[in-house]
């Protein structure tokens, strides 16, 4: 077992972790108040994998992640409340409210999201390692996916270009068991996954995501082949989540037992024990961790219930970026280029009328709404009787 750091970095480990958990605990209340929309999904539980990770990689460094990436944005330093608001869909949001829970994304902190796409962030991650690469930096891109990517045809193609390019590159694998509803075992066919890559000359190590000693000293390990030697890794992290894949899952494919026997693995618990045990840290100290966290939480969501919704005027901005032009660009019959699209405003008539059209029923208070239990991604792998009974659970 890894030594444990001196007092400040096991306070901040820990302050980071709990933080997290309880932003997660709060986004999970916030989506059932309606508050926050689209999907919504929680890494509660792969706290440790998280937060070992970011706690060793520099600030240039860049992090891409999967849709469940609340966490990782908040670990780089991204303050909490911009991730509320986004969740929000409000103006001070990451996004400007326009990405919502999977888009996460803060350039600034070189976290490069927020992808909705299953591997569809890794060959973008093999970009920005070339990226880095190009310009002769030191700056090592760390990719984050779900076991269940690890099945996606992107994740050879990449691999093959990490290793042939000589990118610096990290993978890791945050294991959790499934990919939505259906298990390791039954979706993959070589299940230990850090095998998954060596026919391309990569070569993984698996670990202890729920230990987030362990994370750090195998991610700092990986960073330092990447920086150093131009040697991609990949690591795959065991860990959990305790709750669904998404805020609707009827979780009929895992018993609660199992959950239950993650959960005495749980990554913050262990490690405030172990601080304790050691002398590290104190029960004063620990009391004063969980009420940071609530407080920056509950100033979170204070924050973006006070953020305004953007204008709908605004609908059709950032959506395309050509050059140094921001807005939104088409290819059509009026020329083989493709040229500036117009604002809402410029639009034509049966453009704007479309548009105002889609806003005034959105606005409508009794238009039947899409509702998470009976439509989307949590019906996948869900027994067609099982979806049936919840959509009548749910009329
Ligand atoms: C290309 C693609 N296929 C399918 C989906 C639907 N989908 C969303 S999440 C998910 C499971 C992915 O599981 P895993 O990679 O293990 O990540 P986890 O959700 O466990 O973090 C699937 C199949 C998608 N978003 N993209
Ligand atoms: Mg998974």
């Amino acid at each position: 077992m890894a030594d444990l750091p001196d007092a400040s970095t096991s306070y901040e480990l820990l302050a980071r972790m709990a933080l997290i958990r309880r932003f997660e605990e709060e986004a999970g209340r916030q989506y059932q108040r309606a508050k926050a929309g689209g999907f919504l999904h929680l890494a509660i539980g792969e706290e440790a994998t998280i937060v070992g990770t970011t706690s060793v990689m520099r600030e240039e460094d860049y992090l891409i992640g999967t849709y469940r990436t609340h966490g990782h944005a908040i670990a780089r330093g991204t303050d909490p409340k911009r991730v509320m608001a986004e969740l929000f869909g409000r103006v001070d949001g990451t996004s400007g409210g326009r990405g919502g829970s999977m888009h996460i994304f803060d350039a600034e902190r070189r976290f490069m999201g927020g992808y909705g796409i299953v591997g569809g962030n890794l060959p973008i991650a093999a970009g920005l390692a070339l990226s880095s690469d190009f310009k002769g930096e030191d700056a090592v891109t760390v990719c984050m996916f779900g076991d269940g990517a690890s099945n996606a045809g992107n994740f050879g193609e990449t691999m093959n270009l990490a290793a042939l390019w000589s990118l610096p590159i990290l993978f890791l694998v945050e294991n959790n068991l499934y990919g939505m509803g259906t298990s390791v075992e039954r979706h993959s066919a070589q299940t230990d996954l850090s095998k998954k890559a060596e026919g391309y000359g990569i070569h993984g190590r698996r670990i202890d995501g729920m230990d987030v000693m362990a994370v750090r000293e195998s991610v700092t390990e990986g960073l330092r082949l990447a920086r150093e030697e131009r040697r991609p890794t990949l690591i795959e992290a065991f860990t959990y989540r305790y709750r669904g894949h998404s805020a609707a899952d009827p979780e009929v494919y895992r018993e609660r037992d199992e959950v239950e026997e993650w959960r005495q693995k749980d990554p913050i618990e262990n490690f405030a024990r172990r601080c304790i045990e050691a002398g590290v840290l104190g029960e004063r100290e620990l009391q004063e961790v969980r009420d940071k966290a609530e407080a920056t939480v509950l100033a979170a969501v204070e924050f973006a219930e006070a953020s305004e919704e953007p204008p709908l005027d605004t609908l059709y901005e950032n959506l395309y970026v050509l050059g140094e032009d921001e807005g939104w660009y088409a290819v059509d019959e009026r020329s083989p280029e493709p040229h500036r699209g117009e604002h809402e405003s410029e639009m034509p008539d049966a453009a704007r009328e479309l548009a105002e059209a889609g806003a005034a029923y959105a606005t409508e208070d009794d238009r039947p709404r899409p509702n998470p239990a009976t439509h989307g991604d949590a019906q996948e792998g869900v027994e067609p009787e099982v979806a049936e009974e919840v959509e009548e659970a749910a009329d």
